[in-house]
């Protein structure tokens, strides 16, 4: 490690913080983690374990502490609020993991406070961007070497939800990946958010709608579906399909290896978001703490405008959820900060 190595200061020690000390222990060049701040000692310990890190129950205290550089937020969504207002006062780089904020007006302040500073500071975590397929999507999107996309079709699956998980949770934790990638791909703003369901599935847990069925209109006037299935069973798939004016175009169709023997033929469906996702976490972090260590950002990362804009389309999802009603997303104005 170098001297001149980034001190990364991590907030959160559950499943994803320590998934984040890991790689930025082993696997991100530039950087090294300096300090894990989590409430739960024995969790902050634990993900600290072997990576020379100091460990803190006070999360707020890695922020402003002088032996931290930039900081990954990986906590529960209701803390990042104060932990991102604390980090923009330092003007300090900060990856936060999605979402920016748990509602819509929480996130406002986030960005106007960000707008004040002058400066873009934060990222956020949204790790489909960095994925080779949605990023070779994208391209094939922008070109228009199919001609102007017409529809999306989303599948979003999950092969077990914890037994907490919510009707609300589908849209905030699991939806907003959509919410984002569809800005994103089609360079568009979702206007509008209708929810159905089908009858649940008997794996389904007491309380949860599973599967669901989201339509966002853009402002482009592009129609997308999302199924979005918690508990599917068998594997994480997340899959998209571009319908365009003179072609469609697929990914996420798990085409790796495929096996024939006496029994059949086929593949394997990933396990879990770590293993359809690792190499995006990797490529994510990495050019993060690249620009971060050149007081730049990642153009193409999500940043704090778009964490609103998600905030934003997610209320509107669950009060679609709530009302059966299509739900118009509101969206205030955007700083001029964000339009460069
Ligand atoms: C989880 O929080 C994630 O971010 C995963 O990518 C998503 O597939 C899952 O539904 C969420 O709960």
């Amino acid at each position: 490690m170098s001297k001149h190595d980034m001190r990364i200061g991590l907030i959160g020690a559950g499943r994803m913080g320590a998934d984040h000390a890991r790689r930025i222990h082993e696997r991100i060049s530039g950087a090294r983690l300096a300090a894990v701040g989590d409430p739960d000692a024995d969790r902050a310990r634990a993900a600290a374990a072997d990576t020379g890190a100091r460990v803190s129950t006070d999360p707020g205290e890695v922020i402003t502490s002088a032996d931290v550089d930039a900081v990954v937020i990986a906590s529960p969504g209701h803390t990042h609020e104060a932990l991102l207002l604390a980090a923009l006062e330092r003007r300090i780089p900060v990856l936060c993991e999605k979402p920016l904020a748990p509602d819509a007006e929480s996130a406002q302040r986030i960005v106007a406070a960000e707008a004040d500073t002058g400066r873009r500071l934060i990222q956020l975590g949204f790790m489909r961007r960095f994925d080779t397929e949605y990023a070779h999507l994208k391209q094939v999107l922008r070109d228009q070497e199919l001609g102007a996309p017409l529809l999306l079709h989303c599948t979003h699956r999950n092969p077990a939800a914890p037994p907490e998980f919510t009707d609300e949770m589908m849209i905030y934790d699991s939806v907003v990946h959509e919410v984002d990638t569809v800005r994103w791909l089609l360079d568009s703003e979702i206007n509008a958010v209708s929810v159905r369901a089908p009858g649940r599935s008997t794996r389904t847990a007491r309380g949860l709608t599973d599967p669901q069925l989201v339509t966002f209109e853009t402002s482009d006037g592009a129609l997308v579906t999302v199924e979005i299935f918690v508990n599917c069973g068998f594997g994480y798939q997340v899959r998209c399909e571009a319908v365009c004016e003179d072609g469609t175009a697929n990914i996420g169709a798990e085409s790796g290896l495929v096996r024939h023997g006496s029994h059949g033929w086929g593949g394997a469906v990933p396990a879990g978001f770590p293993e359809r996702f690792g190499p995006a976490f990797d490529l994510e972090v990495q050019r993060w703490v690249e620009a971060a260590r050149d007081g730049e950002v990642v153009a193409d990362a999500a940043n704090t405008w778009d964490g609103y804009a998600a905030a934003s389309a997610c209320a509107a999802g669950v009060r679609a959820q709530n009302t059966g009603d299509r739900v118009p997303v509101p969206l205030g104005e955007k700083p001029k900060l964000y339009t460069a």
